[in-house]
């Protein structure tokens, strides 16, 4: 079925009017649908099932996760349809619609907000931060058993190590020998790679109800008052650790570039808008965040970066099944950035370890 057909099965209030392509999401096909005579818009999206194909597990984590946080939103009197994603039902009261292999779902859209795809101002980026902290302190009391795994093994780094060796050995689209460079590099730091899942594993630090997709094109800035109001794609909302959804904001924001420049010079690591990120993420999550994993704060930002960068070269040496992409060696461009952002990260461990510790409450 098309998207226009699909779209009045929604419980839209009103005639639908237009039916756009929206945003930069790498993963779903989503759309802004306007309605005639009515000031609500809506997100429609096709889910991508090839990566979610469990979306029924999905879509019912979602459906948890957002009743826990309105009704928290709704007990500090704020504003639930800003505040917290808004599943629009079908017309027979389903939260999804399955068309064949398609799964559709709907959001209010939440208007008056931004997206950055670069982060230019500290303050924004504080306000971040404290969003996503405090997204993670309000699911602390959320039982993580009672939501599916949605993508296995998702933020595994070790895991994601193998398949990058796997595709590597299978070389399928014959690329390897275009990113030699890359590929020495992943080998070179192997070692690194299982800080966090052995952490984990020894109870060192605890596993918790995290997004999983922090990138700052995930969170809704108000655009009057430069507030991050509401966290978006719910998508990976499963158990993890904190120090991922931690490091993939850190990944996103603090690259003074597009994570797909191809132009290095302009990649670098801003660490003023680091240590503004770990004030406001310090701050949202108050006493629930334990001293181990503040002193890990660094470390989860140079793994997530790196394991980044590596399922961006997975995906280049397997034949770009995974992320949308504009042209052939977008995955590989990905990937550079990646790897410079991390390169930087290194150098500058130690000044991140103490901006951590200074920022802590
Ligand atoms: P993907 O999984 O493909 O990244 P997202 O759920 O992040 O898809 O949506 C893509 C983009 O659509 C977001 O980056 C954001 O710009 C916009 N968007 C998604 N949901 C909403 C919403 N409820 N209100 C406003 N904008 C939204
Ligand atoms: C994808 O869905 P989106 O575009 O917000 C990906 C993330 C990556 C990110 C890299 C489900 O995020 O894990 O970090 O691209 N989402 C999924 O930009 O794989
Ligand atoms: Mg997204």
């Amino acid at each position: 079925m098309n998207v226009n057909k699909i779209a009045k099965l929604f419980d839209f209030q009103g005639e639908i009017d237009t039916i756009a392509p929206y945003g930069e999401g790498h993963i779903n096909d989503t759309f802004l649908v306007t309605v005639k005579g009515c000031e609500k818009q809506y997100i429609l999206q096709r889910l991508n099932t090839k990566i979610f194909s469990n979306f029924r597990g999905l879509m019912d984590n979602i459906l948890q996760v957002t009743n826990y946080l309105r009704a928290i939103v709704e007990k500090e009197n704020k504003d639930v349809s800003r505040e917290c994603m808004t599943l629009i039902p079908t017309k027979n009261g389903d939260i999804f619609f399955v068309d064949g292999a398609d799964c559709w779902r709907a959001y209010l859209f939440v208007k008056d907000t931004i997206v950055y795809q670069i982060i230019d101002s500290p303050a924004v980026f504080e306000n971040t931060g404290e969003a996503f902290g405090k997204f993670i302190a309000r699911l602390d009391g959320f039982d993580a058993s009672a939501l599916c795994e949605v993508i296995p093994n998702f933020h595994n780094t070790c895991d994601r190590y193998g398949k990058f060796l796997s595709a590597l050995k299978a070389d399928k689209v014959n690329r390897a020998s275009s990113a030699e460079k890359e590929i020495a590099f992943v080998n070179d730091r192997k070692n690194m790679l299982s800080a966090i899942v052995d952490a984990l594993e020894k109870g060192e630090i605890p596993l918790r109800v995290t997004h999983n997709d922090t990138k700052i094109n995930n969170v809704l800035i108000d655009k009057f008052t430069g507030k991050a109001i509401c966290i978006i794609d719910l998508d990976t909302i499963m158990p993890g650790s904190l120090l991922y959804d931690f490091g993939d904001s850190i990944r996103s924001g603090c690259n003074t570039a597009l994570e797909d420049e191809k132009d290095l010079s302009k990649v670098d690591f801003d660490i003023s808008l680091y240590e503004a990120y770990c004030k406001g993420f310090l701050k949202g999550i108050g006493d629930k965040i334990t001293q181990k994993e503040i002193d890990m704060l660094h470390l989860g930002a140079i793994i997530i970066t790196l394991e980044c960068g590596i399922r961006f070269l997975t995906d280049y040496l397997d034949g770009d099944g995974y992320f949308k992409i504009d042209y052939p060696e977008h995955n590989l461009v990905r990937c550079r950035t990646q790897f410079k952002l991390v390169e930087r990260m290194e150098q500058l461990s130690n000044e991140m370890i103490k901006i951590a510790e200074k920022c802590r409450i």
